[in-house]
């Protein structure tokens, strides 16, 4: 019997990760050593590395009993811890928080978005609520209870808690004013709930006559004019996701939710003008040319407790352009949106619009608060963690002219008849408005204009919304993009790269979305949609193979006789 060889294996240990082409191809840079290039041989930097969370209990059990040292700071007002007159109440806070560790924020930016609503679930802001205990311990509970009871079965949560949370697109313009089960809600901590008898807020730092409100007061006709504005609110944040999305990794490392298109909303509000309120306190005194306003929720920021705080310049207060106001399309303000009285801060960033108020104090300078100095600021591009400074970037305050296609969708298929409809708004912030909303197909080499008719109400404070029917002869992935012209002829940036900031703020450069085309006033395409019909099959997805041939054998040899063969002769 003949020998059969034997193949000789030789197994050789390799050195490879498992996921070694994944990391090669920079699906996850988090875990990529550091390159140090600073000397003639280069050396990888491992990086940071967690270890076990600690917690020092006797270093927090000296602290004493949250339970008296948390405590609610006024009847009536569940969850409001009141920290910016208790310097003590603050050192028990930080001192609790920073005798233990708590993990790391898990790495989503390079790896997979979640596909769960809520999208994150806020384990640290959830986990700090809770080890500082007192008032404090139920309220990531309570305040999911809250957006449970206030808003839409059908919102996007993008982050549970602090609730952060969005329409979906087919509903963000399905009305020209956002029903309030639909707004838009962006907290950076609980949701307090006050009782609106036991409610009052006070005016004091350097105004001639400090002083404090309750509801009844600010209602009363005969002081303060009554007040009603349709309003838009946009978040600085509204379509983070295209900058996360396109660049994903290199923003910030704890942006707190992906937001797209839906962080703007627009209501009816009913209030009173802040400036009422300043004049009857006597005006501002000593130079003092900002207001700091608080809110009631508690703010995390560097193992230190807080209340939301920021300022704008008292200038947009004596142009009238700021409002208290308690109600919301015709409602009482609901809870989530900071019932029972609230800040509008009219086309500014929506953080200076601060809920649950509960003192506005005239300060000489912009807030030191982390809200106004540390976060929502705009850096320019060659700045991230390896050389910021706070002073290099802009405090967001008017928003720029922005706009957005609400559908189709990106990625999605259109069979049409030569005309995409389309549907999206268009905004601009700080008292400007769109006069020109333009679509283009191509990428945005031509544009047609909406027809002024297809747009909403102009008002110098809203968005406007608007459909469109694109005209789109080719067919495949075509690119759509959408811009909007305000009164001042502002336009926006042509692409994400030329607005991108390490902070993924005020996401405004033109919206671009990638569109299949399917054009069925061509013949060809028609017969082969009635195909699809006539079989039973349905014709998506684009990437499955076409489900019978694309032409019959007779056909085939039809063409042959009739034409030329590909080949071509030589004399
Ligand atoms: N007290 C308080 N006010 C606040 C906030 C907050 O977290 N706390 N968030 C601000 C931000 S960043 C935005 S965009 C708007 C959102 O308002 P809305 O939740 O009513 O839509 O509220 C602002 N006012
Ligand atoms: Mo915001």
């Amino acid at each position: 019997m003949a020998q059969v060889a034997k193949p000789q294996v030789k197994v050789e240990k390799t050195s490879n990760r498992p996921d070694e082409w994944k990391i090669e191809q920079g699906l996850a840079g988090a875990e990529l050593p550091v390159l140090d290039m600073t000397k003639p041989q280069t050396e990888p930097l491992v990086p940071q590395v967690f270890g076990p969370c600690t917690k020092d209990e006797e270093a927090i059990k000296s602290v004493g009993d949250p339970n008296k040292l948390f405590t609610r700071e006024r009847e009536g007002w569940t969850g409001f811890v009141e920290w910016e007159n208790y310097p003590e109440k603050k050192a028990a806070a930080h001192k609790i928080l920073t005798s233990q560790t708590f993990p790391p924020n898990p790495e989503f930016q390079l790896g997979p978005i979640p596909g769960t609503n809520p999208v994150l679930p806020g384990t640290h802001w959830k986990m700090w609520h809770h080890a500082v205990g007192g008032e404090l311990t139920n309220i990531p509970e309570d305040s999911w209870s809250t957006v449970l009871k206030e808003k839409h079965p059908d919102m996007l949560h993008l982050l549970q808690f602090p609730y952060n949370g969005e329409p979906p697109k087919r509903l963000v313009t399905d009305k020209e004013i956002t029903p309030n089960p639909l707004h838009f809600v962006r907290n950076h901590g609980g949701i307090p709930l006050i009782d609106k008898d036991k409610y009052s807020f006070v005016v004091d730092g350097f105004v001639a006559k400090p002083r404090e409100y309750t509801l009844n007061d600010l209602m009363d006709e005969s002081r303060f004019p009554r007040m009603e504005k349709i309003i838009t609110m946009q978040c600085s944040g509204t379509r983070r996701i295209e900058q996360i999305l396109k660049y994903p990794g290199q923003g910030d490392e704890v942006p707190q939710a992906p937001w797209a298109e839906g962080a703007i909303g627009t209501a009816k509000y009913v209030g009173i003008s802040m400036k009422k309120v300043i004049k009857e306190c006597g005006g501002l005194v000593e130079g003092a040319k900002h207001l700091e306003f608080y809110g009631a929720d508690t703010y995390f920021k560097d193992d230190k407790t807080m209340n939301y705080l920021v300022s704008i310049p008292y200038s947009k207060v004596k142009a009238n352009e700021v409002m208290l106001t308690w109600e919301m399309n015709g409602e009482p303000l609901p809870a989530i949106h900071g019932f029972p009285l609230r800040i509008m801060v009219f086309g500014y960033i929506g953080a200076r619009s601060v809920k649950w108020l509960y003192r506005i104090k005239a300060i000489k300078q912009p807030s030191r608060a982390p809200v106004q100095s540390q976060e929502y600021l705009y850096f320019p591009q060659q700045v991230g963690k390896h050389n910021f400074k706070l002073t290099d970037g802009i405090q967001i305050q008017e928003m720029p002219v922005s706009s957005a296609i609400m559908s189709p969708w990106h990625k999605q298929v259109c069979i049409h008849n030569g005309k995409i409809r389309c549907k999206g708004w268009a905004y601009s912030g700080g008292g400007r408005w769109p006069e020109r909303v333009e679509l283009s197909s191509d990428g945005g080499f031509n544009w047609y204009t909406v027809p002024v008719d297809n747009l909403s109400k102009k008002r110098r404070w809203t968005w406007r919304t608007w459909q469109f029917e694109l005209p789109c002869d080719p067919e495949g992935w075509v690119e759509i993009v959408c811009r909007c012209w305000d009164n001042a002829l502002n336009t926006q940036p042509p692409n994400v790269r030329t607005a991108w900031n390490w902070g993924l703020h005020v996401t405004s450069s033109c919206h671009r979305i990638s569109v299949y085309s399917i054009n069925k006033t061509r013949p060809l395409t028609r017969a082969r949609l009635d195909e699809f019909e006539k079989a039973g099959i349905p014709f998506g997805p684009i990437t499955v193979p076409l489900a019978f041939p694309a032409q019959t054998w007779e056909d085939y040899e039809k063409y042959w006789k009739t034409h030329d063969p590909r080949d071509a002769e030589d004399d």
